[in-house]
């Protein structure tokens, strides 16, 4: 059983080697043929394998002209994640880059990479996902080829109590992604929502394994909803919910992963380096909820107040009508802005 299950391990992963290998090939001879007798003797593989694997590519979205005499030809990419679209060479994050057309979640898959001992750096990344998660095991909806459902894992050499200034960090740099590439109003909601115009266009899971004093790992989910129309979303969703296309910005998502990648490395590199001080700062000018009146669903009770402030440790301050302050925690609460309640949206969007 476990050797069958090995032995269809390694052909699966020979069939992707040969896969990738022809598609460099295709890309380096950029636009002109390549012959189906050179592919074969690169690949190692009959010149009918070769054909199959073309096929396939095919069914995949890559454009492949054939010509008996001169062999094969690539006119056109499709909007894929895979690694060969993707320049990292110059950056830590995903040099290490596990591809997945599909997967339950992201998140699980970098956790099981991560206890295994994978480097800091490393990410995931799915096409589809078919048990997306958000927090308090609610679902993040992830349809083929319409976002990025991608997970990071970072080893980082602060405190476990510093970590959910984490989610902060991340969400700063997600909305500077965002703002660069044309989504100007995008803002974040504390403290893993990003909002453009109230509807919910990204959201962040950041899970830990740690002993007290130290964190094995972080890995940190990012779901970013690029290409999805209203109609894509699930009733319950449309709403809520929004994309960077039904935004007005409509981009290849390789070229909004590598921007992603080079902002969460810049922002968790300042954050190591200097501390969180200057990214508390940012998250201060980008967010939209301080000033704001909100509702908290915390394990205590419900209760209304204004957000204040976010503390040194990125917590959330209420303060209330009696005058008192509240200090929220992310993890257990859920937080709902005046707007939000004045829609009676269907769901609230939690935190
Ligand atoms: C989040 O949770 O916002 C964290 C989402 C993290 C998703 C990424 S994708 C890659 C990685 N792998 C995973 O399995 N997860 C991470 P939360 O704040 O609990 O929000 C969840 C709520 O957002 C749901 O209950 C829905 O109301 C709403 N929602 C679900 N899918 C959505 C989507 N695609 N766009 C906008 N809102 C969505």
């Amino acid at each position: 059983m476990g050797l069958a299950r090995d032995r269809e391990a390694i052909f699966l992963e020979r069939k992707i080697m040969i896969r990738d290998a022809i598609l460099q090939l295709l890309k380096e001879e950029q636009g002109t043929y390549v012959s189906g007798e050179r592919m074969s003797e690169v690949c190692e593989v009959t010149r009918t394998a070769i054909w199959k694997h073309i096929q396939a590519l095919r069914m995949r979205g890559y454009e492949i002209e054939s010509s008996t005499k001169k062999g094969y030809r690539l006119i056109r990419t499709p909007d894929l994640l895979h690694p060969q679209e993707i320049d990292c060479r110059f950056l830590r994050f995903g040099k290490k880059y596990y591809y997945m057309e599909r997967v339950d979640s992201t998140n699980i898959k970098a956790k099981e990479l991560a206890a295994k001992g994978e480097r800091e750096g490393t990410i995931v990344v799915a096409e589809e996902q078919t048990a997306g998660r958000g927090r308090l095991d609610r679902g993040w909806y992830s349809p083929l080829g319409k976002g990025i459902w991608m997970s990071l894992i970072l080893r980082p050499p602060y405190l476990p109590m510093e970590a959910p200034k984490t989610t902060l960090m991340v969400a700063v740099a997600l909305v500077k992604t965002l703002r660069e590439l044309g989504v100007s109003g995008a803002k974040i909601k504390w403290p893993n929502d990003i909002l453009v115009g109230g509807r919910k266009v990204a959201g962040i899971l950041t899970e830990m394994q740690s002993t007290m004093d130290h964190i094995e790992y972080l890995v940190i989910g990012i779901g970013l909803n690029t290409s999805l129309e209203e109609e894509d979303f699930p009733q319950a969703l449309r709403q809520i919910a929004t994309s960077m296309v039904m935004e007005g910005i409509c981009l290849p998502r390789y070229l909004i992963l590598e921007k992603l990648l080079h902002a969460l490395e810049a922002q968790y590199e300042s954050v190591v380096t200097q501390g969180f001080r200057k990214t508390l700062e940012e998250w201060r000018s980008l967010n939209n909820i301080l000033g704001q009146e909100v509702q908290v669903h915390a394990s205590d009770g419900l209760y209304t107040g204004f957000a204040e402030d976010i503390d040194d440790e990125g917590h959330l301050i209420v303060g209330l009508m009696d005058g008192s302050k509240r200090r929220v925690v992310a993890g257990d609460v859920s937080v709902r802005t005046r707007m939000q309640l004045e829609q009676k949206k269907p769901q609230e969007t939690e935190v």
